[in-house]
């Protein structure tokens, strides 16, 4: 059984209802390193979430990243809500003239095997990580390969609205709804965290029944 890896509810959500019944939530809260990037927060995460549980896992790092905030809050999405709120986000982004903004998702799969370093066609468009000690830089976690897929949304920031999703959805605008005006199944079929999901899903089989 695949493990997703994360103490959030609306994770879970959004993953099982892209990937169905071949997921459930682990509850594990793994270390987070400090890091510009999202790659090496969720690759580091998943071979700590794999030594704990002993099972496939698959690690889930998100932020929002402001463009005239210079990214602000990005890595540091969690600690800025749980703080100041994302209202105060909203009002920072509301001083700007320049309201775009992304989010975006980092999985990173760890099932304590390695991957076949050939060619693979749904790796091209990727920064995979398939290597023991990896561009993730993690020098400290070394030899459990982990394999990450990225996700991006862009939108704007606008004065919250709606009552779906979590997190930073209702200020978050795409397509003139904000990610909270969505369904799930809206939200996955655009988002950050669907467009990884959708990339994992498309590799995933081919690992388990190899
Ligand atoms: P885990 O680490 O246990 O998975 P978390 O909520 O702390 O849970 P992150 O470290 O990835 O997850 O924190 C990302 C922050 O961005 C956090 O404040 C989330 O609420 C928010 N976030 C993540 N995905 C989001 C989404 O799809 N929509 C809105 N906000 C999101
Ligand atoms: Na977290």
């Amino acid at each position: 059984m695949l493990r997703y890896v994360t103490t959030n509810p609306g994770k879970v959500r959004e993953a099982t209802d892209y990937l169905g019944s071949d997921v459930a939530q682990l509850d594990f809260d793994y270390t987070e390193i400090q890091s510009p990037e999202l790659g090496p927060i969720a690759a580091r995460g998943a071979r700590e979430a794999y030594r704990h549980a002993g099972e496939p896992v698959l690690v889930d790092d998100a932020g929002l990243f402001v463009d005239s905030l210079e990214g602000f809050p990005g890595p540091y999405s969690s600690y800025v809500e749980e703080t100041v709120g994302i209202e105060r986000v909203y009002e920072l982004a509301a001083t700007e003239e320049d309201r775009r903004a992304a989010f975006r998702c980092t999985l990173a799969y760890c099932d304590g095997e390695g991957f076949d370093a050939s060619p693979d066609p749904v790796d091209r468009d990727d920064r995979t990580v398939a290597a023991a000690t990896g561009p993730d830089g993690d020098e400290g976690d070394v030899g459990l390969p982990v394999k990450l897929f990225e996700g991006i949304v862009r939108g704007r920031i606008v004065e919250p609205r709606g009552e779906g999703g979590f997190g930073y959805d209702p200020i978050f605008e795409h397509n003139g709804k904000t990610m909270a005006e969505m369904s799930t199944d809206e939200k996955n079929g655009i988002s950050h965290r669907g467009r990884a999901l959708a990339k994992f899903a498309e590799w995933y089989p081919e690992r388990s029944t190899a």
